[in-house]
């Protein structure tokens, strides 16, 4: 039997959603989906294009996407990711639980081509991350923290560019604004992680004579991150998930979360009078 559920006529052929035929999903990172839950990727026999991201999904279902794993097309090879749709169409691309049982203290190739369940605690991969912001449409990162108390506090930066594997998937950030403190453009307790490239336990590209993503704390390594020398937020140690004063050992946060999506202002800067020596 097939069902095929539609959310307008206009679009139909686009948004057929088959909920059988659960054994040729097709693609890239199906590690991050156990084979339990291939059946409840909602776009699963999407008949047409697939959507670029979550964002794209979300307009071309005229708004009724619902919160859960879509597949996606951001480079050559479909690959599966989380969409936030109720939060606006976002991509998540990292998920943690404070002492997660997915371990966080990865290689590179790990790193690269993500772990963990999309559904769940993961890093869906610096290459798909790369994929998903390297444009030509301009992409933001939304981070995402809740305490222990259930205190949540969210935080934005547009632009957001994970450069290629050939600069070591570069962090590359614009302009902050949330409610959570910037602790990735600001230079906090000196550490600066814009502009740093990925480090992980098997390559060291910090700042610090000593591998960052090696050193423990309480016995957990810090995991892969753009670390400086080393860090001044960290949301991929498990034990404690670090984000300045909104998140340490001190105020535990419980989760996090990072996701993209297309920025959706375009800012105009009137150049004014400007002497040629201040540009
Ligand atoms: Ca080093």
């Amino acid at each position: 039997m097939e069902c095929c559920r539609c959310w307008l006529p206009a679009v139909a052929l686009l948004l057929c959603v088959r909920e059988v035929k659960t054994d040729h999903l097709q693609a890239e990172n199906l590690n991050l989906l156990p084979s339990e839950e291939h059946n409840k990727v909602l776009n699963h026999g999407m008949t047409a294009v697939l959507p670029r991201d979550c964002s794209e999904m979300l307009m071309v279902s005229s708004g009724q996407a619902r919160d859960g794993v879509y597949l996606i097309q951001p480079g050559d090879s479909p690959i599966v990711a989380y969409c936030a749709m109720q939060d606006g169409g976002w991509t998540v691309v990292q998920h943690i639980t404070v002492n997660s049982s997915v371990d966080f203290d990865r290689t590179w190739a790990e790193y690269k081509n993500g772990f963990g369940e999309v559904s769940g605690d993961h890093w869906l991969g610096n290459e798909y991350i790369h994929q998903l912001t390297r444009g030509p449409v301009r992409y933001k990162l939304g981070v995402k923290l809740v305490d222990r108390d259930a205190i949540t506090k969210v935080g934005e930066y547009d632009p957001f560019m994970v450069e290629d594997e050939s600069t070591s998937y570069r962090l590359r950030l614009g302009l902050f604004q949330g409610t959570a403190v910037d602790a990735l453009t600001l230079d906090t307790e000196n550490y600066l992680h814009d502009n740093q490239k990925f480090t992980t336990k098997d390559r060291d590209n910090d700042n610090y004579f000593q591998n960052c993503a090696k050193l423990e704390f309480h016995g957990v390594p810090g995991g892969g991150w753009w670390y400086d020398a080393c860090a001044g937020a960290n949301l991929n140690r498990r034990n404690v998930i670090y984000w300045q004063k909104d998140c340490n050992k001190e105020r535990l946060c419980k989760y996090a979360w990072m996701m993209v999506r297309p920025s959706d202002t375009v800012k105009v800067i009137h150049s004014g009078t400007c002497k040629k020596d201040e540009l």
